[in-house]
């Protein structure tokens, strides 16, 4: 990258009003976490494409992660995914990752894989069976507590697929008293985020369908309980945008699976299909950054960003390099939106001056002021070509084909 392009796009900036340092300082301190499950061998109901030199173990899916976190310098933690990642000591697991420079972060329960869930768990009309989803939970917050992680992160696939084959309210009241349980056993400085999805492996409801149903469960359970927006959790067509927007000014907004998706769940690389919706929720996360309340700021810095993806054609380790960097970069477009000059515009009701603020943003090229980001962080300017030249596709061959998989 010539200094000159640098140079260039440092005087548009400032002669726009926007404090280059301050934007370089805020793309240095983000911090984006890598799911284990995404280095694994995942597909669709119809198919897993076993790749080879997949990890066969959770060591091992640290050991991908931290060349993800070596590259790109901003994914210093891990999401683990309990039983996926069982192991017999999780000490071991933090010194591993400890030693690859990562740290273990938000425990993931698994409440749809086992037999016992068919109808359901902390939500099934069964007492005995809400009583083992309760204590799988208590379970990883144990594992929290060992691994220094202070965040549980809860899918609950949890619903029916017939109309009147169970009580739907009857559920509602299941889930409160469970989560009760799961909340009280917290510790003062862990968070439990519920995540919301509206169908599947449900297909008639889901217990938590939407964002409205996490939000109200949040609210009941108290103050360390927040939302998981899951970007591709959503009917098509559906403002991600405003709910983030909604959710932070209750202060209830707690974190991200950042995905795309085209139809479904898809899972599919961050950004790949709609950049500019990944834009905007920044916009809305900056703009409560910026607000004068003290508590909607403080929700905007702690929000957990995490990447919750699946690969099924692609190679893992490239794939979840791309869906950092396009973090990254739709991050950095959106710390150059003027809010003041949105803000201005919005004032005098000047409703196309104020769309061009947010969307000017968008169509600048930040690939100078992200070249000297990472020359300053100390990690390769590209850290796709980096990744693909420096051999450790190759020296994980001999891992072989038929490692870990869902
Ligand atoms: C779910 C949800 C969860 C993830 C599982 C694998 O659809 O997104 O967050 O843990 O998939
Ligand atoms: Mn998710
Ligand atoms: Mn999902």
């Amino acid at each position: 990258m010539s200094d000159s392009a640098y140079s260039l796009f440092v005087q548009q900036q400032t002669d726009r009003g926007i404090d280059v340092e301050q934007v370089k300082a805020r793309l240095k301190e983000l911090k984006v976490e890598t799911p284990s499950w995404g280095y694994g061998d995942s597909g669709t109901r119809f198919k897993v494409f076993k790749q080879v030199g997949v990890p066969r173990n959770p060591f091992e899916k640290l050991d991908d992660a931290a060349q993800v976190h070596r590259l790109t310098g901003i994914c210093p933690s891990v999401a683990l995914h309990i039983p996926w990642d069982k192991v017999d000591d999780y000490d071991q697991l933090q010194q591993h990752a400890a030693s690859l420079n990562l740290t273990l972060g938000a425990i993931n329960p698994n409440l749809f894989q086992d037999d016992d869930y068919i109808f359901g768990s902390l939500c099934n009309s069964n007492p005995a069976i809400r009583r083992r989803a309760v204590e799988h939970m208590l379970e990883c917050i144990e594992i929290a507590r060992t691994v220094n992680s202070s965040i549980i992160s809860l899918w609950l696939a949890d619903g029916t697929n017939y109309p009147g084959q169970d009580s739907i309210r009857g559920r509602k009241h299941r889930l409160l008293e469970t989560l009760t349980e799961v909340y009280q056993a917290l510790d003062p400085n862990m968070r439990l985020l519920i995540e919301y999805k509206f169908f599947e492996p449900a297909f008639y409801h889901t217990d938590l369908g939407d964002w409205g149903m996490a939000y109200n469960m949040a609210l009941k359970l108290g103050d360390q309980a927040q939302v998981l927006v899951d970007t591709g959790h959503h009917a098509q067509g559906t403002n991600v945008e405003q709910i983030v927007a909604y959710l932070l000014d209750e202060q209830k907004l707690g974190g991200f699976h950042f995905n795309n998706r085209k139809y479904a769940d898809d899972d599919l690389i961050v950004g790949s299909v709609n950049p500019y919706e990944l834009f905007l929720i920044f916009y809305q996360i900056l703009d409560a950054h910026a607000d004068a309340n003290k508590g909607i700021q403080q929700t905007a810095e702690n929000i957990a960003y995490m990447i919750d993806q699946s690969h099924c054609i692609e190679p893992k380790i490239p794939a979840m390099i791309r869906s950092v960097l396009n973090v990254h970069t739709q991050y950095a477009k959106a710390l150059l939106i003027n809010l003041d000059e949105v803000k201005a515009a919005q004032e005098k009701q000047d409703v196309l001056g104020a769309e061009n603020a947010v969307r000017e943003a968008f169509e600048f090229d930040v690939t100078p002021l992200l070249h000297v980001v990472r020359e300053e962080m100390g990690v390769p300017i590209n850290p796709m070509r980096a990744y693909l030249e420096s051999g450790y596709a190759d020296s994980i061959k001999p891992r072989g084909k038929g490692g870990a998989s869902w």
